[in-house]
C-alpha cells in the first residue's frame, strides 16, 4: 500500500469517532433557521453541508485545510526552477490535512505518472463527437465512459464492507486524476490542432506535463499549476463540488460524479464565466477597432452590457464579499509576467471600473472581481487563444478537489442526499397570505 493511502486510512480512523459523537449525541443540535428567500433563492447560506477539505470566508476567501492560498503557495514543495508548487502535493494536502514533504510529493509524482495511460476507447470516444462540438461535453462523456474502469463499481457488486468504501474510491479517484490532462489535451488537439498530439512525458510531474502536451514553453508549466492549484476547491456549496457529493451519495463512482460536476462548471454562471469573460472582451477590442479604451468608453461598456440585461462575466459571487483571494494570485502572476500585454490592460481596466458601476447600479451583492475575471487573460498571453477550452482547464483543477471530498465522503459514510421541498401553496401558508387570499376571494376585508 502506498504512503499516502497508509496516512489516509490513519486519518480517516481518527476522525471518524468526531462524525459519530456528532451524530449521535448531538444529531438536534440546530445550526440555522431556514428562511422562504433561501429555499426560493438557490439555498443561498444555508448551513447544511460538511466538508473539511476547504473552507469559504465570505470576507477572506479560500482557506484548504486550514491554509490560505500564500500560505499554500509558500509552504508545498516545488519542482527544481519553478515558481509554483507541484500540483500533486496539493492533492496530498487537501487528502490528508498535511503538507507534504519532497520524498511524498516524488511518490505520488510517480503514482500520477504510472496511472495516466488512458484506455483506447476514450480516444475514440471523442473521436465520435461531431466536429466543433463544446469541449466541455467532450470532457465530460470521456470522463463518463471510464466509468466500465471502476474499482469502486466492481467491489461494490461484490460485496465490499461499507468501512472500505473509502479504499476503491482512491484508487478511482487517482487512476482518473491522472489521466485527465491527457483526456484535455487530446481534445485541445483534436478541436484545435488538427488531431496532431503531442504524447506525455512520464518523467514530468502533473504541471510540467500538460505544458508539454499543450506545445507550451515555459513558464507555461508553472501557469499549470497555478491554475491547477487555485481552482482545486471551493467548499462544497458551489454547482461543481455540490453536484459531485449529490451524485457520489447514490454511492455513483467517482467517473459518474465527475462527469456530472463537469456539467455544472459548463454554465455561464459559474466555471464558463472565465471564456465568458474573453468572449466578452473581444466584443469590446471590436468595438475599438483594437485600441485600448479609455476609462469612460470602458465604464460605458459595461453599462451598455448591465442595460441589456446582460452580466458582466468574472465579477459577483454568491458567498464572497471581497476580491476574490484566486484573482490576485493571478493579478500578482500577471503584474509580474504580462504587465504589457493589451489584453491585460483591459482585464486592470476593469478592475478599477467594474466595482464602481456595480456598485453604482446597487443590485450585485459582491461587486469585485471573482477567479475567472483574470484566468483566461494568462492563457491568452500564452498562446491558449481558444477560449472554449478555458473551462476545461478549471475542469482539471476542480477534479482535484472534488476527489478529495468524495473519497472522505465514503470514509466518513456521509448517506445518500435527500432534501425536502414544499409547494408555492405551502409557503404562501407558512407566510400567513394563503389564509388572506382566501378571506379577499370571500369578500371579508
Ligand atoms: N453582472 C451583472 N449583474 C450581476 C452580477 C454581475 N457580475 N453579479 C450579480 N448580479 C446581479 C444578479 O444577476 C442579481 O440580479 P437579479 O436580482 O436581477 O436577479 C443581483 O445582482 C443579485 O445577485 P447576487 O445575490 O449578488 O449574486 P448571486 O449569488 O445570485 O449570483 C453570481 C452569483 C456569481 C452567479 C453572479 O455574481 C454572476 O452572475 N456573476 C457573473 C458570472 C460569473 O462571473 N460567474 C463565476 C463565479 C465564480 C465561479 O463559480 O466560477
Amino acid at each position: 500500500m502506498s504512503n499516502l493511502k497508509n496516512t489516509l486510512r490513519e486519518k480517516i480512523e481518527a476522525w471518524r469517532p468526531r462524525t459519530k459523537m456528532l451524530l449521535e449525541e448531538y444529531g438536534n443540535t440546530v445550526i440555522d433557521k431556514v428562511t422562504i428567500g433561501q429555499a426560493i433563492g438557490g439555498m443561498r447560506g444555508i448551513k447544511c453541508l460538511v466538508t473539511d477539505i476547504s473552507y469559504l470566508d465570505p470576507n477572506e476567501g479560500i482557506r484548504y485545510r486550514g491554509y490560505t492560498l500564500p500560505e499554500v503557495f509558500k509552504l508545498l514543495p516545488k519542482p527544481k526552477n519553478a515558481e509554483m508548487p507541484y500540483v500533486e502535493g496539493l492533492f496530498y494536502l487537501l487528502l490528508t490535512g498535511e503538507i507534504p514533504n519532497e520524498q511524498e510529493v516524488l511518490d505520488l509524482v510517480d503514482e500520477f505518472s504510472k496511472r495516466r495511460i488512458l484506455p483506447r476507447y476514450v480516444y475514440e470516444v471523442i473521436d465520435a463527437w461531431p466536429c466543433c462540438s463544446p469541449p466541455m461535453a467532450m470532457f465530460s462523456s470521456a470522463i463518463l465512459a471510464m466509468s466500465r474502469e471502476s474499482f469502486f463499481a466492481k467491489k461494490y457488486k461484490a460485496g465490499i464492507n461499507k468501512n472500505e468504501y473509502w479504499d476503491p474510491m482512491y484508487e478511482d479517484g487517482l487512476n482518473m486524476l491522472a489521466k485527465l490532462p491527457e483526456i484535455a489535451t487530446y481534445i485541445y488537439a483534436k478541436l484545435y490542432r488538427e488531431g496532431k498530439r503531442i504524447v506525455g512525458n512520464p518523467n514530468l510531474d502533473v504541471g510540467a506535463n500538460f505544458a508539454h502536451m499543450m506545445g507550451k514553453a515555459k513558464p507555461y508549466d508553472d501557469v499549470t499549476r497555478m491554475h491547477f492549484i487555485i481552482h482545486a476547491d471551493h467548499e462544497s456549496g458551489n454547482v461543481s463540488a455540490h453536484t459531485a457529493h449529490l451524485v457520489g451519495s447514490s454511492l455513483s463512482d467517482v467517473y459518474l460524479a465527475t462527469s456530472a460536476m463537469i456539467n455544472g462548471l459548463a454554465g455561464p454562471l459559474h466555471g464558463l464565466a472565465n471564456q465568458e469573460v474573453l468572449r466578452w472582451l473581444q466584443e469590446v477590442m471590436e468595438r475599438m477597432g483594437g485600441e485600448i479604451p479609455t476609462e469612460e468608453e470602458l465604464r460605458q461598456f459595461v453599462w451598455d452590457t448591465l442595460h441589456s440585461g446582460q452580466i458582466v462575466p468574472g465579477f459577483g459571487h454568491a458567498v464572497l464579499r471581497k476580491t476574490d483571494p484566486r484573482y490576485m494570485v493571478q493579478r500578482e502572476f500577471s503584474l509580474k509576467y504580462l504587465a504589457d500585454d493589451p489584453i491585460f490592460k483591459y482585464v486592470d481596466m476593469l478592475y478599477r471600473i467594474v466595482p464602481q458601476v456595480l456598485i453604482e447600479q446597487n443590485k450585485a451583492k459582491n461587486p469585485w472581481p471573482n477567479v475567472d475575471a483574470q484566468s483566461g487573460v494568462i492563457q491568452w498571453h500564452y498562446g491558449v487563444t481558444e477560449y472554449d477550452f478555458y473551462t476545461v482547464l478549471f475542469g482539471i483543477g476542480r477534479s482535484i478537489g472534488i476527489v478529495a471530498n468524495l473519497i472522505w465522503d465514503r470514509a466518513l459514510l456521509y448517506p445518500l442526499e435527500r432534501p425536502k421541498s414544499l409547494t408555492t401553496d405551502m409557503l404562501e401558508e407558512i407566510a400567513g397570505i394563503k389564509e388572506k387570499n382566501l378571506t379577499h376571494e370571500l369578500g371579508d376585508d
